[in-house]
């Protein structure tokens, strides 16, 4: 069974609490229980971790080197500015998928950029919760076809 690290960045442990226009009433634990709950149907062995520290996330890259098989990240606002997330992928050498719950291309232009985009996969974003599935759906199809 293929595991995945669920990672979410700063601030998204206030979700569901404020900016519901931009972000949706859904917690933090909600996705969660949503991600556990579809592994479950798909075969998919789900770890779920949030960090407001960039460097605790860096160490949680580093953590799924050889032991896991796909990284889902929420990086939150440190997608458009951590160099040191970009590299802490390339390094850990783990399949990855962007995501975001708003359409960031729709969003201030700041938010146009992403470091994290150069070594993913793929991108999904603008879905709300629902990303999260979708991520995850879209990592087992992909390792699926490399295998
Ligand atoms: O849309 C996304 O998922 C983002 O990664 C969310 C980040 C933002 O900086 C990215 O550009 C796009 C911000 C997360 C802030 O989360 C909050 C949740 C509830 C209330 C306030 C902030």
């Amino acid at each position: 069974m293929p595991g995945f690290l669920i990672l979410n960045g700063p601030n998204l442990n206030l979700l569901g609490t404020r900016q519901p226009e931009v972000y949706g009433c859904t917690t933090l634990a909600d996705i969660e229980a949503m991600c556990r709950d579809h592994g479950a149907r798909t075969g998919v062995r789900v770890e779920f971790a949030q960090s407001n520290h960039e460097g605790a996330l860096v160490d949680a890259i580093h953590d799924t080197r050889g032991r896991l098989d796909g990284l889902i990240l929420n990086a939150g606002a440190y997608t458009h500015t951590s160099i040191a997330l970009m590299d802490a992928i390339s390094s850990a050498e783990i399949p990855t998928v962007e995501l975001h719950l708003s359409n960031v291309h729709a969003r201030e232009a700041f938010r146009h950029q992403s470091y994290i985009a150069k070594v993913a996969v793929g991108v999904i974003c603008g879905f709300g919760a629902r990303g999260y599935t979708l991520a995850m759906d879209a990592l087992q199809s992909h390792l699926e076809a490399r295998s």
